[in-house]
């Protein structure tokens, strides 16, 4: 007992370092020293200038849902929590330890018949979302354990066998639609209880029969997905880390290559395929393979120069690694409506996307901790929102005041940190022929305050400064957006001084 219970917590350890071998594409990147030959490359090549791709730059905010049968359990059985024997809610089918039930994969694979949500309501999710100022949603049609919300014809393990019956995908793609919210939808490649997928690379013909009928089955359903969804925007592939799918990069390179003409305007992002030498996510030459880096995961980066000028998006838990409905959230650090607007910011200051998660319950209700988050999220958003929607990253030096956004001539800066001297000093580069000409605070009643070259003169790299007075009377319980019009300087300064102030 004491053995296999120390060989399943080997098991969580090697689960845990290989999906932190996967995080490794998240920090800056190497460049390859040498040039490879890549056959099995990126199908883009250059960054997109299409309306689609356009319309994802455009987005800042989005919302991402984690939702199949593991929210019937929420993370417990029985009372008893998989906290300690599971790698995440969603993964609940995959627990292991002294804790989880016997047969429990069996208990699982059967909770199919009570799943049966009845407050289900697409419309009331996809409204919670607009309030929320998401322009883009990601639904699981179908995570790790195998189980399709849409009435898949190619597997039984679908919604049509649930007490449910209705097409899930459906009404979520219609939902939100109607509330002009773009729908993209996650698909996992690796299935837990298909007889016919495995993570090893078939080795015998059995097994090579077995696993081309997987790849035949993937390829069925993606075409599925697209007609039956016209209105998609992309896909969010997941579970694409094993050796068998790794090294099928001829037939996943082919089939990128189908959607993309069955779809044009598709976008699919890194974490889809790798090339022949099982590099994943980048080509062995260093080349994004897909339309943006999906790596970022639960991190952001620290730099925009990490990034290469590749598009991405940054998928983030309010509890710390939960993707479906957790019942339970005590004991946990779960992220506050300001972490998630620093973390929002961050990244839209970077030019990426923030997609929150939501893992609604059994019944169709969101989590009531996400429900006072979107809330909280949404009142900011209303106010602040234009620095946030079709934004740029902004050329002007890091600031430890917080973040900067700009469209055109206007620049936002997304105050966390509030001086106590009440003083914003914006730093500019050398003969920048844009400076903070006006400000407002968005949401106040402080529409004209006093901006200022700072007397300050120039520092030692002839970057010059720009004094932006937040007014004592002005209240802020939250960070808060300056915006601000850029114009030309008007003062040239001749003082120079010692250090940066
Ligand atoms: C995957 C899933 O396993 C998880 O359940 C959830 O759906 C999430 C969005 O995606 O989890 C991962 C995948 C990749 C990494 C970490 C967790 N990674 O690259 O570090």
């Amino acid at each position: 007992m004491v053995r296999k219970f120390k060989y399943n917590l080997m098991l969580g350890a090697l689960l845990f370092s290989a999906l932190s071998v996967d995080a490794q594409w998240t920090g800056p990147k190497k460049k390859p020293t040498e040039l490879k030959e890549v056959k099995y490359g990126s199908l883009v090549f250059a960054n997109r200038t299409d309306v689609a791709m356009e319309a994802f730059r455009n987005y800042g905010l989005g919302q991402f849902i984690h939702w199949g049968v593991y929210a019937i359990p929420g993370n417990e059985w029985n009372g008893v929590s998989a906290r300690n024997g599971a790698a995440a809610s969603e993964w609940i089918r995959a627990w292991k330890g002294p804790a989880a039930p016997n047969n429990w994969a069996t208990i699982y694979d059967n909770l199919y018949k009570q799943f049966n949500p009845i407050y289900f309501d697409a419309k009331r999710w996809a409204k919670q979302a607009k309030a929320m100022g998401a322009k883009y949603m990601i639904f699981t049609t179908k995570h790790h354990d195998g189980f399709a919300l849409w009435p898949t014809k190619y597997s039984p393990y679908n919604i049509t066998k649930s007490p449910y019956k209705k097409d899930i995908v459906k009404e979520i793609v219609d939902g939100y639609n109607a509330e002009g919210i773009d729908v993209f939808l996650y698909f996992s490649i690796l299935e837990w209880n298909n007889p016919d997928y495995m993570s090893k690379v078939p080795s015998t013909d059995e097994e090579k029969t077995r696993y081309n009928k997987f790849l035949q089955y993937t390829r069925n359903q993606l075409i599925e997905l697209l007609k039956n969804y016209p209105t998609i925007k992309g896909f969010w592939f997941d579970g694409t880390w094993d050796q068998s799918w790794i090294k099928s990069h001829e037939f996943t390179y082919a089939l990128e290559k189908e959607l993309r003409t069955i779809k044009p305007d598709l976008i699919i992002g890194s974490r889809f395929r790798n090339d022949e030498y099982g590099k994943r996510h980048f080509d062995s030459n260093g080349v994004l393979l897909g339309d943006y880096e999906q790596g970022w995961e639960r991190k952001l980066p620290e730099d925009i120069s990490w990034l290469d000028g590749n598009d991405w998006d940054c998928v983030m838990t309010i509890p710390p690694n939960g993707w479906g409905y957790m019942k339970d959230w005590s004991g946990l650090y779960t992220k506050t409506t300001d972490d998630i607007i620093e973390l929002l910011m961050k990244s839209v200051s970077m030019n990426g996307n923030f997609v929150l998660n939501f893992g609604p319950d059994g019944l169709g209700n969101m989590h009531p901790g996400e429900d006072v988050i979107a809330k909280e999220l949404g009142e900011w958003m209303k106010v602040n929102g234009e620095a946030v929607h079709a934004v740029r990253y902004a050329d002007f030096p890091k600031t430890n005041y917080g973040y900067y956004t700009q469209k055109g001539k206007t620049l936002y800066l997304t105050v966390v940190n509030r001086p106590n001297n009440g003083v914003i000093r914006i730093p500019v580069i050398k003969n920048s022929k844009e400076v903070p000409v006006n400000a407002l605070i968005l949401g106040s009643s402080f529409t004209d305050l006093l901006v200022k070259h700072a007397d300050i003169g120039y520092d030692l790299d002839k970057n010059t400064y720009y004094d932006v007075i937040i007014p004592k009377e002005y209240i802020s319980n939250r960070t808060f957006v300056l915006k601000m019009q850029l114009g030309e300087p008007r003062v040239n300064s001749s003082k120079l001084m010692d250090a940066k102030m």
